[in-house]
């Protein structure tokens, strides 16, 4: 079957459905395809934090009213480490604040908007192929049942992830990569427990790293650093309570609260950048150029901030205001992802322990202790943790509003 369509967008997660909303918004076909089912999308438990432009962009554009009756708005963090919790009071350093609002509840506000507009959004497709995008005329083939599909376009964004195949698509040669993986990886629960704290905790303690989020007044989403390889069956509930006690209770008596565990996982943890993230019609966005270690939580943010840069850059486009914003698409990118890159490392070395082996562990933890001590006395060391954390500023106009 042949189908015709302005961007073809490979991949259903947040880049993907967030792109795919935004052309819309400017009058632009596309076509979303993905290849997991829609429960598995929507159920894929992942980030938490959102930078208030990714707040302010989804409520601009319509995919906000949830997100702004039931996201949790956080003013600050605490940092904890040597038995006390330090607070970053955000708001007072930046006049800005971040919300908790799962990546799931985003993927499913963009599915509901997808839906409403009666746009072509497909699950569940095989074997999909991007082709033609060196020259004029684009397609992406894909299976959809037993049916194979040729979809011609005009431009594809490859917004499906690390393991995508938009990626590995780029002629050979093409693509620097720039990696950095770390010795260590994330162990996340979520929990029916009330949180205890209202605002997210990252600890360093001489056992590793802890951090305590949430999702809801009744669900606690909580991190313990663990090896990277580590057998998630070695981890009873107990086990895992026992330790995220000792790794974020504090000396005032504070420690999370336990109830049923409901989901368990591990997560490898890694720097990863490619450059340049476009060739010819093909367009990168999200975790398949770039991907996070997440104790910045910087990804999901990221992909937001790519795909805002890519929508504008089309409407630009498209609306025969010329094709200079799309010729820009991965070095204005990038600017931004290397900065988050340098932030998601900082805050992943400051926090985690590295292989305790090492001849200079033992000074390593001290040293680390030490930064942490200097960055919660210094203003200056606060607002620098801040503006990252809160989102650095985005000056892509937002769809949706009046514009010149
Ligand atoms: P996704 O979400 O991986 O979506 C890509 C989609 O493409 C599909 N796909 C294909 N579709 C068709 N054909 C193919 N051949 C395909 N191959 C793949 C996939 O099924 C998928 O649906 O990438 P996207 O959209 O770029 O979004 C990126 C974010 O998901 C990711 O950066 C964040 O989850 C990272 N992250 C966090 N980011 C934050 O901003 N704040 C956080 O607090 C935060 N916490 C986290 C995180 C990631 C975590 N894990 C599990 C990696 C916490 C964790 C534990
Ligand atoms: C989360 O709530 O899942 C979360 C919060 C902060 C992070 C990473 C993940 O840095």
């Amino acid at each position: 079957m042949t189908e015709h369509t302005q961007v073809a967008i490979i991949g259903a997660g947040p880049a993907g459905l967030l792109l795919g909303h935004l052309l819309h918004l400017y009058g632009i076909d596309s076509v979303i395809l993905e290849n997991r089912s829609e429960p598995y999308v929507i159920e894929r438990v992942r980030a938490g934090v959102l930078e208030q432009h990714v707040v302010d962009m989804m409520v601009a554009t319509g995919v906000g009213d949830r997100l702004q009756r039931q996201g949790l708005r956080h003013g600050g963090v605490y940092l904890a480490f040597d038995g006390r919790r330090h607070h970053i009071d955000f708001e007072e350093l930046t006049g800005k604040s971040i919300w908790i609002y799962g990546q799931n509840e985003v993927v499913r506000d963009l599915i509901d908007a997808r839906r409403g507009t009666g746009r072509p959004l497909h699950f569940e497709v095989d074997q999909v192929r991007v082709a033609g995008f060196d020259g004029e005329s684009p397609t992406v083939r894909y299976v959809d049942g037993d049916v194979e599909h040729t979809l011609h376009c005009d431009y594809i964004a490859g917004c499906d992830g690390f393991h995508g195949v938009s990626r590995p698509a780029f002629p050979k040669g093409l693509l620097s990569t720039y990696e950095r993986i770390y010795p260590f990886g994330w162990l996340g629960i979520l929990a029916h427990a009330e949180p205890t704290s209202e605002e997210l905790v990252y600890a360093l303690h001489d056992r590793g790293f802890a951090l305590f989020s949430m999702r809801s007044p009744t669900v606690t989403r909580l991190y313990l650093q663990c090896d990277p390889d580590e057998d998630i069956s070695v981890w009873s509930d107990d086990r895992i309570w026992s330790e995220l006690g000792t790794r974020l209770g504090t000396d005032d008596g504070w420690r999370p609260k336990e109830g049923p565990i409901f989901q368990k996982g591990i997560t490898p943890m890694r720097s990863f950048v490619v450059e340049p993230m476009q060739c010819g019609r093909l367009f990168l966005a999200g975790d398949s150029a770039h991907t996070v270690p997440p104790t910045g939580a910087k990804g999901l943010n990221l992909a937001a901030a790519d795909v805002r840069v890519l929508a504008d850059a089309f409407w630009r486009q498209y609306s025969g205001r010329g094709g200079a914003a799309l010729e820009a698409y991965s070095e204005t990118c990038l600017k931004r992802v290397w900065k988050a890159q340098r932030f998601s490392w900082w805050m992943t070395s400051m926090l985690h322990l590295g292989p305790q082996d090492a001849p200079f562990a033992r000074f390593d933890y001290r040293r680390q202790v030490a930064e942490l001590d200097y960055l919660t006395g210094s203003r200056a060391g606060m607002t620098s943790l801040a503006e990252n954390y809160v989102g650095l500023p985005m000056d892509v106009p937002l769809p949706g509003l009046v514009r010149a």
